[in-house]
C-alpha cells in the first residue's frame, strides 16, 4: 500500500489522536492541527478527561519511542481553522492527499447552554469548515476532504429507513434522487447539516471530492496502538462532552447510578472507537472520484438507551461491581420512544467489519476506567445533567 499524506484537523481529540497513531503505524504520513478548544471547553464545564492526557508534543515523543518504525510519521502545529492564513499556509506546506476534518465543537448539550454557546458552536463549525473548503480549492484542489458529520443530521423522527445521504422519490408523477431530509435536534447537529450543504455545494461548484461521514455515537477507551498510558486518548464523562455508553461506564466505575434520560427508548446507532478508526482508514484509503460528494452512514449496531444501561449493569455485575440504574428527568427536547431504521452498507462494501461486541468493549472500558476512578470521583458533580435545553426552548411544533 502506498502511504498517503493525511492532515488531521482536530488531532488532539478523542478520535483525532487515535486515528493519527493508527494511520502512522500503517505507513501513512500524518500532520495534525488543533486549537486545544476541546480541552478548554471541557474545563469550562468543570470537567477533565478521565484518562490523563499529555500535551501533543509529548504524546508524539512517546509515540516515536514506542513505534520506532513509524518515528517521525506524526507532525503537529497548534492553530485554528478560523485563522484562514494559518490553515491555508499549513496545507500549502504539507500538501495532503486527504484532510480528515474532526476539528469541530462536538457537543449537543454544550451548544444548547445559551445564545453564546449556540453562536460559538455554529460560528466555529460552519466558518471553520468553509475556510477549509476555500483552502482546499486554493491550494490542493485534488485533495480528498473526509469530513466528520453525524447521524444526528437526519434526526430521530422519521418512519422511513434512513439512506446514505440520498434517496429516490416520486413526486407528482416524476422521479428524482435528492438529499434525504435533515431534521437535526440541537444547534450542534444543525451546524453539521450546514457543513454538509456547504461541502455538497463546493463539490458541485469547484469539483472538489469529499466523503461526508454520518457517524453514530462512538464508545471505548482505547485502540490497539495505545500500549502505554501516555498514548491513551481522552475520555469524557461529563454531561456535555461524555456520550451515552462512555458516561454509563464511568458512572459504573465510581458506583454512581446509571442515568438513562426519561423513558430511555431513545434509539441511536453506535460503534466502538476502534471501529470508527477502521472506517475512517477505509475511507482515507478509498477516496472518491474528483467532483464526487458521497455520504457514508458510519455505525455498527442500533441500541435503545435502556438496553445500553442494562448491558453496562450486567457486564459490571460479572466483574463483581454492584451497579444500579435510576432514570432521570430528560434534560433534552427529544423523542423518548421512536422508530429508527438505518441503511449502512457503503463502508461494509469497502471491507468494514466490526471487530468486537458491545459486551467485550464495555468489559475493556470498565477495566480501564477503574484505574482512573479517582480522577472521575474528583469531578463527579459534572455527571448529573442540567435543564439547559428546556429553559431556552419549547418542544418543536411542526406545521405539516
Ligand atoms: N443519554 C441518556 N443518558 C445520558 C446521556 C445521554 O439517556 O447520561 C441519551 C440522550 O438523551 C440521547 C442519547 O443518549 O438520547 C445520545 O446522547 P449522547 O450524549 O450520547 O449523544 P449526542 O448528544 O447525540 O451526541 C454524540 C456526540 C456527537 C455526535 C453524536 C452522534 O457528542 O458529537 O455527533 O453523538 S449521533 O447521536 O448519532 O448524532
Amino acid at each position: 500500500m502506498n502511504g498517503k499524506k493525511v492532515l488531521i484537523v482536530g488531532i488532539d481529540g478523542y478520535i483525532g489522536w487515535s486515528l493519527a497513531m493508527h494511520l502512522a503505524t500503517r505507513g501513512h504520513s500524518v500532520a495534525g492541527i488543533d486549537n486545544y478548544s476541546r480541552r478548554r471547553n471541557v474545563a469550562k464545564v468543570g470537567s477533565v478527561s478521565a484518562t490523563p492526557i499529555r500535551e501533543m508534543d509529548e504524546r508524539i515523543h512517546v509515540f516515536n519511542m514506542a513505534y520506532p518504525d513509524a518515528r517521525g510519521a506524526i507532525a503537529f502545529k497548534e492553530g485554528d481553522l478560523l485563522d484562514y492564513s494559518f490553515a491555508r499556509d499549513y496545507i500549502k506546506w504539507f500538501k495532503p492527499d486527504t484532510i480528515v476534518h474532526l476539528g469541530e465543537q462536538p457537543s449537543a448539550p454544550f451548544s444548547m447552554v445559551d445564545r453564546e454557546h449556540a453562536v460559538y458552536t455554529q460560528h466555529n463549525n460552519v466558518i471553520g469548515n468553509l475556510n477549509l473548503l476555500y483552502a482546499i480549492k486554493e491550494v490542493v484542489p485534488d485533495c480528498h476532504l473526509l469530513k466528520l458529520g453525524t447521524m444526528g443530521e437526519y434526526g430521530y423522527d422519521t418512519e422511513l429507513e434512513i439512506p446514505e445521504g440520498f434517496f429516490e422519490i416520486e413526486y407528482k408523477g416524476k422521479k428524482a434522487t435528492i438529499p434525504f431530509p435533515r431534521m437535526a435536534g440541537s444547534w450542534y447537529h444543525w451546524s453539521k447539516v450546514h457543513d454538509s450543504n456547504n461541502i455538497m455545494f463546493a463539490c458541485r461548484l469547484w469539483g472538489l471530492r469529499s466523503t461526508d461521514v454520518m457517524q453514530g455515537i462512538v464508545y471505548g477507551t482505547r485502540t490497539k496502538q495505545m500500549i502505554l498510558d501516555e498514548l491513551l486518548t481522552r475520555f469524557d464523562f461529563d454531561e456535555c462532552f461524555g456520550t451515552a455508553i462512555n458516561r454509563f461506564c464511568a458512572q459504573a466505575a465510581i458506583g454512581h447510578k446509571l442515568t438513562p434520560y426519561g423513558k430511555g427508548g431513545q434509539t441511536r446507532g453506535y460503534l466502538a472507537l476502534t471501529d470508527s478508526i477502521q472506517c475512517l482508514t477505509i475511507a482515507t484509503e478509498n477516496p472518491p472520484e474528483k467532483g464526487e460528494y458521497r455520504v457514508f452512514n458510519q455505525l455498527d449496531t442500533v441500541y435503545k438507551i435502556n438496553d445500553l444501561a442494562k448491558t453496562v449493569q450486567q457486564v459490571a455485575g460479572k466483574k463483581g461491581m454492584d451497579v444500579e440504574i435510576e432514570p432521570v428527568d430528560n434534560p433534552r427536547v427529544e423523542k423518548e420512544e421512536h422508530h429508527y431504521k438505518v441503511k449502512a452498507e457503503k463502508l461494509r462494501n469497502l471491507g468494514f467489519r466490526p471487530t468486537r461486541t458491545l459486551e467485550e468493549e464495555v468489559d475493556i472500558m470498565l477495566t480501564d476506567l477503574m484505574r482512573f476512578k479517582k480522577r472521575i470521583l474528583a469531578k463527579k458533580e459534572v455527571i448529573m445533567p442540567k435543564p439547559y435545553w428546556k429553559q431556552v426552548s419549547q418542544p418543536p411544533i411542526l406545521t405539516r
